[in-house]
């Protein structure tokens, strides 16, 4: 940068300040930026301003460049909680009268700048008390490349300004809440600890924000610190981003927050893609690896007898169905594999939904609502949890597995009109069986409905995969969902029950009779797959041998852990820790997920191990070895 300029923008309504942000930029963008902040003033949600300044220098050549102070997110719930948490870290960094300090906070409001005070003696240094201390002449290094120049970003702003404080003479900290009265986030900020963002530090709505600069050193460096704070031009580098904020308009604020407190505390999520058909080994970004991730248990989402079916089926019905159930998008697949899912149920009747997830939803809601009461496990899966909400029926939460529990609850809602007992068959993701017996003979003889969801049972529990009911040798529950999205290898919901129930559900459940049918690709395949479970019941033995061997192993290795279906959990506990643990395993070529809250509760994540019949010995044995070796480390 050779010529170098700076370019200010400040509006004000009446005298009142309504916006004001600064820019450093080559002389090549000085009048798109400055046209940019004057919008920008325009736009203001303060009101529009009836005056405004813009003021462009040109600076010396050699500015100062800085690297931005390393940032750190603290979630906390309230702004006790936050106040709290910034005077903690204030104490951390050697200050003394924090106490004080915070009720100082307070009185910055009505200030234009930054209050300069002693962190000894907490006197007031600045020249102009009613103004305060500015920071300018600073700008993020790389917001022209970002195209963020002229955009309000709080996030940034705050940064820019929180390094170039940290790098004055003599100030060894700062606090900072803003005055906008949706940003409730502010922060604690010195060289040491950096830039820690605290979440909430204000009530949502309240106008007053402020900062404190704080001084330790002679009285006679004050001059200098203020001549840095105020004329000294900085350029910073490396202002982290929230990548997908950057040029977001500020009613997305709240949304960038959000994701950035999930990301702090070890929670935020992406989409990885999988190269090539689902299976035991996988293609991720450009390197293979071992999946154990995959709820294909029976590795029939590639068999080429699924695959063609599907193919044919597009060939035959096209790829979407072109309408609901009810009206135009029923079609001979669908109405094959309805009957085909009965048969190898045992239910009388069958209803297909587009996913498992509306399958739980759409029974749930359809059997109770307002007056009615659900008791649902604790450790249901989110589409069992969703469907009771949406359902309207007052919801039980009973132990999990507590059969004793269900018993005792069921006993104390008599007065409720209908009641439904639900659970998951096999817990997605603690891979345990539900005591199917003890649960019909309670809710029997409550005469409740019961409903079982099989989505990670069919296909891997019961001799030849048909569910619990063939494991224990025992009755179906009223109700009973599995997904053809699984074991069966292709994608879709259903719910089996008594020819009375699925006509009750084909006519009064929501997410059927609004939801354009699944394709007949899904359903052919979905069909095929069944067909090939059945006629190779090898491939339920071959999964439950895979599962025996890894459990054996890890225990050979001292890790024990439960190995009743195919889903084998690791529980490490903390979010981060789990992560880590995922991304070891990943470095030596496995994709073992971590899994965390909401899924799981807070502070019980896990690596949650995914089985397959295709995974060889030679596989499970490294895996379970490196697993081991990683949670030892
Ligand atoms: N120099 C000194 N003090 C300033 C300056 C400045 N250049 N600009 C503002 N202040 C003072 C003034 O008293 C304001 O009322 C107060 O700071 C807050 O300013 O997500 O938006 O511009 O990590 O409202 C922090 C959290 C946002 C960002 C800070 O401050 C994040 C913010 P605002
Ligand atoms: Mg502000």
């Amino acid at each position: 940068m050779s010529e170098t300029y700076s370019v200010k923008m400040r509006a004000s309504s009446d005298g009142r300040h309504v916006s004001g942000a600064e820019k450093i930029v080559p002389v090549g963008s000085v009048s798109k930026v400055a046209s940019r902040l004057v919008e920008r003033a325009l736009s203001h949600e303060r009101g529009t301003p009836d005056f405004i300044n813009v003021k462009i220098e040109s600076l010396s050549s050699d500015i100062l460049r800085l690297k931005a102070l390393p940032v750190m997110t603290h979630v906390v719930a309230t702004p006790a909680e936050g106040r709290a948490l910034a005077a903690r870290l204030l104490a951390e960094a050697g200050i003394a009268n924090v106490d004080e300090i915070m009720v100082r906070f307070s009185e910055t409001h009505s200030l234009r700048g930054a209050m300069l005070l002693d962190a000894d003696t907490l006197e007031r240094l600045e020249p102009d008390q009613s103004r305060g201390v500015r920071a300018t002449y600073m700008d993020d290094a790389a917001a022209l490349a970002k195209g963020t120049a002229g955009v309000k970003n709080h996030y940034a702003e705050a940064i820019v300004l929180a390094t170039k404080v940290q790098n004055a003479p003599n100030i060894i900290a700062e606090i900072c809440v803003s005055d906008d009265p949706d940003y409730v986030t502010g922060y604690v900020a010195t060289r040491e600890l950096g830039y820690r963002r605290i979440t909430v530090l204000k009530e949502k709505g309240d106008p007053n924000g402020g900062r404190i600069f704080l001084y330790r050193g002679p009285r006679d460096g004050v001059a200098k610190t203020i001549e840095f704070l105020e004329k000294t031009p900085v350029l910073v580098d490396d202002v982290p981003t929230l990548s997908c904020a950057a040029n977001a308009p500020r009613r997305f604020d709240g949304l960038a927050d959000a994701l950035d407190a999930r990301q702090a505390a070890g929670l935020s999520r992406r989409c990885r893609t999988l190269e090539g058909p689902t299976g035991p080994t996988a293609i991720v970004d450009g390197r293979e690896l071992v999946v154990f991730a995959s709820n294909d248990y029976l590795d029939l989402a590639r068999d080429p007898r699924v695959v063609k079916a599907a193919a044919d089926a597009a060939n035959e019905f096209g790829a979407g169905s072109g309408g609901a159930r009810l009206t135009t998008g029923t079609q001979p697949p669908h109405v094959r594999l309805e009957s085909a899912l009965a048969k190898f149920k045992g239910s009388e009747a069958v209803l297909l939904y587009g996913t498992g997830y509306m399958a739980n939803v759409g029974a749930i809601s359809a059997l109770v609502g307002k007056g009615d009461v659900v008791l649902s496990d604790e450790l249901n899966h989110a589409s069992i949890i969703d469907g009771c909400r949406l359902s309207g029926a007052d919801v039980l939460v009973y132990r999990h597995g507590d059969m004793e529990d269900l018993d005792r609850k069921l006993g104390a809602c008599r007065e409720h009109r209908r009641r439904l007992a639900v659970s998951d068959g096999v817990f997605s993701m603690d891979g345990d069986i539900l005591d199917l017996p003890r649960f019909l003979e309670v809710t029997r003889r409550h005469d409740v409905f019961s409903m079982v969801d099989e989505a990670h049972a069919t296909g891997v529990v019961g001799c030849t995969g048909r569910g619990l009911a063939e494991h224990f040798g025992c009755e179906l529950p009223d109700v009973l969902m599995g997904t053809l999205s699984k074991a069966l290898g292709s994608e879709g919901g259903f719910v089996c029950g008594s020819k009375l129930l699925v006509e009750y559900l084909r006519n009064m459940s929501r997410p059927f009779i609004f939801s354009t049918a699944p394709g007949a690709p899904a359903m052919a395949a979905a069909l095929a797959a069944l067909e090939v479970l059945v006629a190779e019941p090898g491939r339920v033995a071959k999964l439950r041998e895979n599962i025996a061997l890894f459990v054996s192993e890890l225990a050979r290795h001292g890790v024990s852990v439960r190995g009743e279906t195919a889903i084998v959990p690791v529980v490490v506990g903390d979010e981060k820790k789990a992560l880590a643990a995922s991304a070891a395993l990943e470095e030596l070529g496995f994709l073992v997920p971590a899994i965390r809250y909401p899924t799981v509760a807070r502070g019980a994540a896990r690596l949650r191990v995914a089985l397959m019949s295709a995974h060889t010995p030679e596989q499970l044995r490294a895996a379970a070895s490196s697993l081991a070796k990683i949670l030892k480390s």
